[in-house]
């Protein structure tokens, strides 16, 4: 009765999609516990079909599995149905897809609070998705959050929706010069997409433990990362939920007793797309060569991802948080035709060395990197499929991150395709 829950270890984008369809043969259940339509994973199926998931569960893809969208999530109608729509048009069943009764809407005015406060909040931005995502789990906590559960009685969704608009009118007219919303425009809009997948709605929780009890096995798929947690990440260049494994079982209503293995995805270099600390972060050419030949371009905003030499800080900080049982390391191919690569043992905090992940964030702004150089290979290894066929220097570089990172590197990615994987273990 296994639940496996899959994680980023870094700012996301280290090829989750492409790890969660890699388990879709031997899975039941594939569950998304939290963000909403904030996520882009890719996933490229044998044929080379390429899909942007970003609501809906990476299993999707998988004919045999059943995907859920968790009670953590927050999910905006208008965009579940566009990426139903986009599946079904390129022949792809989506009657496997149920969602929590529990979890939250986004709304249209969480959107329009999303895009206008980071408008506002000018250089101090945080850079978000403007997908809405701050605001509506702002609003569940605050107890005021509409719920997938009110489509089912108009009353109750009217009222909320009323309630809510009363307050947040104000803010959009009076402080940030914004049109005010129609309570009765907004619930007829959210009625009538919430008419096509009322059909979806399910007490998920009761389900995903009964299938458990049956012995099946559930893969929790998180969005995001480590870094960009709410509690664990570099706040307040987070998003507003929990992607850390912890996030897994409160996003879910399942016990953490019932998780058996964790895997952390872990890029061979580092990536992060929107403001905040970023130790390892290259602003030069090599930045821009990681960039390009990694392809790291955001898959929901198109924006371009920063990026820098791989952080064994990050990895062992995302190992204890998360309690990695086992890493994938991905994008091992991009740093093929390096003389040598650069990788951050530790930092240096104000003349101090620091092997840990400094307590406080204007230590984390502080910290400067401290780099170990290893040498490495020229050959294309996408068409590696045994850990022995990688060059040396390869193979040397992926033991060395797994003695810096804290867990066994059990597979190693050397290309987006399904099969472009070794596994180790
Ligand atoms: P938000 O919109 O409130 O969640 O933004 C808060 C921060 O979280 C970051 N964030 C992400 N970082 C990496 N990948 C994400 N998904 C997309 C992708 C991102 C894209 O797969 O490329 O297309 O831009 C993601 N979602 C949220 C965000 O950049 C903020 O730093
Ligand atoms: P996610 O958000 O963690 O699912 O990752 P994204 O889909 O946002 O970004 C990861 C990108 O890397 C996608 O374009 C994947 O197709 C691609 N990818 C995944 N694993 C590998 C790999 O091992 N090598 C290469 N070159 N690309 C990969
Ligand atoms: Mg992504």
């Amino acid at each position: 009765m296994p639940a496996i829950v899959l994680i980023g270890a870094q700012w996301g984008d280290e090829g989750k999609g492409k790890a969660t369809d890699l388990l879709g043969d031997r899975v039941q259940w594939i569950v998304r516990y939290q963000g909403g339509n904030n996520a882009g994973h890719t996933v490229v199926l044998p044929d080379g079909q390429k899909f942007a998931l970003h609501l809906i569960p990476s299993g999707i893809l998988s004919p045999a599995v059943t995907n859920v969208i968790g009670n953590g999530v927050v999910v905006d109608p208008g965009v579940l149905l566009t990426e139903l729509s986009g599946l079904e048009e390129r022949g792809v069943d989506t009657s496997r897809l149920l969602i929590s009764a529990d979890a939250h809407l986004i709304m249209p005015y969480h959107v329009a609070i999303d895009k206008v406060t980071e408008r506002y909040l000018g250089k101090a931005k945080i850079g978000t998705t403007g997908r809405g995502i701050g605001p509506a789990y702002q609003d569940k906590v605050a107890r005021v959050g509409v719920r997938v559960q009110d489509l089912l009685d108009e009353k109750i969704l009217r009222q909320k929706v009323e309630a809510a608009l009363d307050v947040k009118n104000q803010m959009l007219v009076k402080i940030y010069n914004r049109k005010a919303l129609d309570a009765n425009q907004v619930v007829d809009e959210v009625l009538t997409t919430a008419e096509r997948f009322g059909h979806r709605i399910a007490d998920t929780r009761l389900l995903l433990n009964q299938a458990l009890e049956r012995g099946e096995t559930v893969l929790l798929e998180g969005s995001q990362g480590t870094l960009l947690d709410v509690d664990h990440g570099t706040y307040p260049f987070v998003t507003s939920s929990n992607p850390t494994s912890g996030g897994a079982c409160a996003g879910s209503g399942i016990g953490p007793t019932r998780i058996t293995s964790v895997i952390g995805i872990l890029k061979a270099y580092t990536t992060r797309v929107g403001s905040g600390p970023f130790p390892t972060e290259l602003t030069d050419d090599m930045g821009e060569r990681l960039r390009k030949v990694g392809g790291e371009i955001g898959v929901t905003t198109k924006r371009l991802r920063r990026t820098g030499w791989f952080d064994a800080v990050i990895a062992r900080y995302a190992a204890r948080v998360n309690g990695i049982t086992d890493y994938f390391l991905t994008k091992l191919d991009v740093l093929s035709g390096l003389d040598t690569v650069p990788v951050c043992v530790g930092y240096e905090v104000d003349g101090r060395r620091v092997d840990d992940m400094p307590m406080t964030q204007t230590d984390v702004h502080h910290a400067v990197p401290v780099y170990e150089e290893l040498p490495g290979w020229w050959e294309d290894i996408t068409h590696c499929r045994t850990f022995d066929e990688l060059p040396a220097n390869a193979r040397a570089y992926v033991e060395r991150l797994e003695e810096l990172s804290g867990a066994r590197v059990s597979a190693v990615g050397v290309g987006p395709g399904r099969d472009q994987t070794i596994v180790r273990h």
